[in-house]
C-alpha cells in the first residue's frame, strides 16, 4: 500500500533492534525503535543495527528519544515526545534532512507541536493502555476527527490501546496510521499478528 509521507497505516513500535530486524524481515514497512534506559553508546548500537535491518528490508525506521544518536548514526526519521522537544535541536535535525513526528495529548501540546513544523503528529492514548503510563484519559475516536480538522493534511498517527478491530474506524475518523505495541507484541504469534496488520494495510486499511 502506498505510504503517507513514508508512514504505512500499520506503524509498529518495538523495544530493541532485534525486534526491528524480526519485523522488518517479514515486511513491516514502518517501525519505531522505542528503547528505554539505554546509555548513549547502547542507543547508538541499537540504532545502527536497526538501520541495517530496515535499509536491507526497505522499511522505514523511526527512532524514539535518542535524537543525537539517531543523527550521528544516520537515521532519517525520529519521534519526539513533548518532553523531548525542549532538548532537541530542531534546526540541526532539519538541516540534516531528518524528518520527525511529535506526540500530542491535548490542544496545547498540539499547538506546540505544530509550531515545530513536524512531519507527523501523533495523538494518544486513543483507548486505555497499560503499555505506557500516560497519565491521560483515553481520547476516544472523536478526538481523531478533531485533530484531523485542526492539522489539515499533516499525517496523523493514532496511538494507545489500538487493536486491529479498531484500526479501520480510526482511519475512517481521520488517522493516517495506527501505532501499535501490545496488539502485536503480546499476541500468541507476534509475526502472525503483524502479517494480519500488513494484510489490512495492503487491502487499503479500512477502505479509505
Ligand atoms: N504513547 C502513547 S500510548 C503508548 C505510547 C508509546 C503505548 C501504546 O501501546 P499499546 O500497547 O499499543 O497500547
Ligand atoms: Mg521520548
Amino acid at each position: 500500500m502506498p505510504t503517507t509521507e513514508g508512514l504505512d497505516p500499520f506503524y509498529l513500535i518495538v523495544p530493541d533492534a532485534a525486534s526491528v530486524a524480526r519485523f522488518a524481515g517479514i515486511g513491516v514497512r514502518t517501525i519505531q525503535l522505542r528503547a528505554k534506559g539505554l546509555t548513549s553508546d547502547q542507543a547508538r548500537r541499537e540504532i545502527i543495527a536497526s538501520l541495517d535491518a530496515t535499509v536491507t528490508a526497505g522499511s522505514q525506521l523511526i527512532v524514539n528519544d535518542y535524537w543525537r544518536e539517531a543523527l550521528s548514526a544516520g537515521a532519517d526519521y525520529i519521534h519526539l515526545g513533548q518532553e523531548d522537544l525542549a532538548d532537541a535541536d530542531l534546526p540541526t535535525l532539519k538541516a540534516a534532512g531528518i524528518r520527525f513526528g511529535i506526540s500530542t495529548h491535548d490542544a496545547q501540546e498540539l499547538a506546540i507541536a505544530l509550531a515545530a513544523e513536524p512531519d507527523y503528529v501523533a495523538l494518544g492514548p486513543i483507548y486505555p493502555t497499560t503499555t505506557k503510563a500516560t497519565g491521560r484519559a483515553a481520547q476516544g475516536v472523536a478526538r481523531v476527527g478533531e485533530w484531523r480538522t485542526k492539522i489539515g493534511r499533516l499525517p496523523l498517527v493514532a496511538i494507545g490501546g489500538i487493536g486491529l478491530p479498531q484500526a479501520s474506524d480510526l482511519i475512517a475518523a481521520g488517522a493516517d496510521a495506527c501505532a501499535v505495541v501490545s496488539d502485536v507484541l503480546a499476541a500468541a504469534s507476534p509475526e502472525a499478528r503483524a502479517r494480519e496488520w500488513l494484510a489490512w494495510s495492503d487491502m487499503g486499511s479500512g477502505g479509505r
